[in-house]
């Protein structure tokens, strides 16, 4: 689909405050902002209307807009994130996304669900079973997915190492095509699929985000931008080091529809 619109949150000066698990140090807060600018200032060239979040101090992960909420062609759901942390951060992005998506469904009690771990592929989704996301949550997203005509599948990632999300190790590349580390790729859930291997020791090039055309990958993984521009794609790299430090990717900094 083509996205017109896309929420975002720039990072608080609490960012370094949240979880990690990447052994990279502190990110730097001035350098986070300069590439969250940059990320939004790239969405906006390629004609996505961004609303900028205020920063919450309080939620340091907030910058990471993506796990609060799941928008689709046919609506929009709330989530209820699996890190006790995060939970606060899903109202405001609710307050904002009600001006398009009036008194939103959300995933409630016992289930919980991050957006990391909801890849949508065209008009179908698969869900991360993740240490964020369980079951309950899982199967709540489906139901809702399927009464919007969407079809969903599962993969559980839980014993799969270095995968926070489910997204962290693969993205939709447009019609039937999925990048994917070795870790995911030979998935049955991804049989009908063509997928793309992110080339050994670029495992977090596997997070991408394809936008009205543009591929848009992190910055410094030579070998999967060289496989992805050859074969047609249009690429454009952006530098995510900051985000990395703190587990996030390019995904995760946007909400887009
Ligand atoms: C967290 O652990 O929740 C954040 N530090 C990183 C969240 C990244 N979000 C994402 O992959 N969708």
């Amino acid at each position: 689909m083509r996205f017109t619109r896309a929420i975002v949150r720039p990072p608080a000066a609490t960012f370094a405050n949240g979880i990690t698990s990447s052994g990279l140090g502190p990110p730097d807060l001035a350098l986070a902002l300069e590439q969250h600018a940059a990320y939004s200032r790239e969405l906006e060239r390629l004609g996505v209307s961004v609303l900028r979040l205020g920063s919450e101090p309080e939620f340091p992960d907030s910058t990471f807009v993506e796990d609060a909420a799941i928008v689709t062609a046919g609506g929009a759901i709330l989530t209820r994130p699996g890190a006790p942390s995060r939970a606060g951060e899903v109202a405001a992005v609710g307050t904002a996304l009600g001006r398009w998506f009036p008194d939103p469904p959300e995933i409630v009690a016992p289930g919980t669900l991050d957006g990391g771990d909801v890849c949508e592929a065209g008009d179908h989704f698969f869900i991360g079973l993740s240490r964020r996301t369980n079951s309950e949550g899982a199967a709540q997203l489906t139901a809702w997915l399927a009464r919007l005509g969407f079809g969903a599948g599962v993969i559980d990632i839980r014993e799969m190492p270095g995968l926070l999300h489910l997204k962290t190790g693969i993205s939709w590349l447009g019609e039937r095509r999925m990048l994917a580390t070795a870790a995911i790729a030979d998935h049955e859930a991804l049989g009908d699929w063509e997928v793309v291997r992110v080339p050994d020791g670029e495992e977090y090039a596997a997070n991408c985000i394809a936008v009205n055309g543009t591929l848009l990958i992190a910055a410094g993984f030579p070998k999967t931008r060289a496989l992805l521009g050859g074969m047609g794609l249009e690429i454009v790299p952006l530098d995510m080091s900051e985000y990395r430090k703190m587990d996030g990717g390019l995904s995760c900094l946007s909400i887009r529809w």
